[in-house]
Order: structure tokens, then sequence, then C-alpha cells
């Protein structure tokens, strides 16, 4: 089916939650993926043409054209999400669902990423600054993993956009910065369920074919 809307896709990223947002409305898309260029890995021309971010995900709807990913996703539920992945101000796990929705962009890749760039630059896991950020990380696994002991999705037993927006810090950015969920069985056993959906399945097969998910504990291979 044609579509008037666009999702720009950069291989390896977290753009993939954008493919898999729509797959899981079931709404029609064009899909066209950009692959990253070394040796840095950043985005490529091709990206950096469609918005002054220079970042992937980027939308084109008609006249618009939308980057980051949490406008892109109110964009999209808004205008085509016919209220699914949504809950509202009257559900009892409506704040649930705004915590874990921003969480990830908010919060917990800033942190990871900013151990990442710590690394590259040679600072010490035990210098001040690299633990400030890697405690914030770990506080986000602590709740998430507690969350998820009470339910199936983060915010109850259904899939919501918030799980759209988190599964991605835990699964291929973990190609950028490998990490051990073994300590983390509810974050697994929660990766593994969506490793389940068919709508998560064609999503990676499209963004990224030949990629495994990475939803084991320790996903083979880690480095890249
Ligand atoms: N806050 C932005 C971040 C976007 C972003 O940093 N995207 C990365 C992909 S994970 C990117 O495009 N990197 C390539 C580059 O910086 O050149 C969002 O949520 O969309």
């Amino acid at each position: 089916m044609s579509s008037t809307l666009t999702i720009h896709h950069l291989r390896k990223s977290q753009s993939e939650r954008v493919v898999w947002l729509c797959e899981e409305l079931g709404i029609p898309y064009n899909l066209e993926c950009h692959d990253r260029v070394p040796p840095a890995m950043l985005a490529p021309e091709s990206i950096r043409r469609l918005h002054w971010s220079g970042t992937a995900p980027v939308i084109q709807d008609g006249d618009i054209t939308l980057a980051e990913s949490g406008a892109i996703f109110e964009y999209i539920l808004a205008k085509y999400g016919n209220g699914k992945l949504v809950l509202g101000p009257t559900h009892p796990k409506y704040a649930d669902y705004l915590l874990w929705l921003h969480q990830a962009n908010g919060t917990y890749m800033p942190a990871v990423t900013s151990v990442m760039l710590g690394r590259m630059k040679g600072d010490d896991d035990e210098s001040p600054t690299q633990k400030v950020m890697q405690n914030r990380a770990n506080a986000n696994l602590q709740a998430m993993e507690k969350q998820l002991g009470t339910s199936a999705y983060l915010a109850g037993d259904e899939l919501t956009a918030a799980d759209c927006m988190s599964v991605f810090g835990l699964t291929t950015f973990r190609l950028f910065i490998p990490s051990d969920l073994t300590e983390y069985p509810n974050i697994v056993a929660w990766l593994q369920r969506v490793g389940q959906r068919e709508a998560y399945k064609r999503a990676m097969q499209k963004g990224e074919p030949g990629l495994e998910p990475m939803l084991a504990a320790v996903p083979q291979p880690l480095a890249q």
C-alpha cells in the first residue's frame, strides 16, 4: 500500500524504533535505509541533507520533515495511531507509561553514551564522572527490572509505545557499548517477549537484515 509517510532509518541505530512502532501500529510507510560512514560511523550525507540535526531517525510526511525520536513517536501516534499503544491520563498506568516513554532518551541512553565517550577518550571507569554516569544507567536498569517484575511490559501487561522507545537501549545499542544483563532476568525475559512479536521481527528484518536481534543477556558478538 502506498503511503505519504517515509521513515529514514540509519542502520544499527535507534531509528529501528520508528520502524517497529509503525509495524506494531500496522500502518503503511516507506522505508529508506542509510548506512553509517566509517571510520567514525556517523550518519551519511543523505541523512544530513534531510534535517539540520544530521541524525536519525528522520521522517517525511507530505511537506513535513521531522527529526527527534520522541517528536516522531508523538507525531505518528497522534496522526496515525488511532489510540493504539498509548495510555491516557485516566489509565492507572499512565504515569508509568510517561516515565518509560521518556526515560530511555532522557536519561538512560545519554548516561550510557557519556560512559562510552569517556572510555573512548581513555577515562578510567573508576573516575568520578564515569561513575556518576554508570550509576545513573544502573539505577535505570534496576528500576526497569523492578517494573518488569510486576507486569509483562513497562506500563502493564500490554505493549505500549513506552516499550517501543525503550528496547533499543538494551539491544542494538549494545553494539556500541557491550553490557551484560545477566543480573536483570526480568529485563531479559521482556526482551525475549518482544523478540516473539511478529511486528518486531518484521521491523528488524526490514531495517536490520543480517543482524541477529540482541535479545539475550550476553548477545554474541557484542563488540563491533
Ligand atoms: N535525540 C535524538 C538522537 C538521534 C541520534 O543521535 N541518532 C544517532 C543514531 S543512534 C545518529 O544519527 N548518529 C549519527 C551521527 O551522529 O552522525 C533522537 O532521539 O532522535
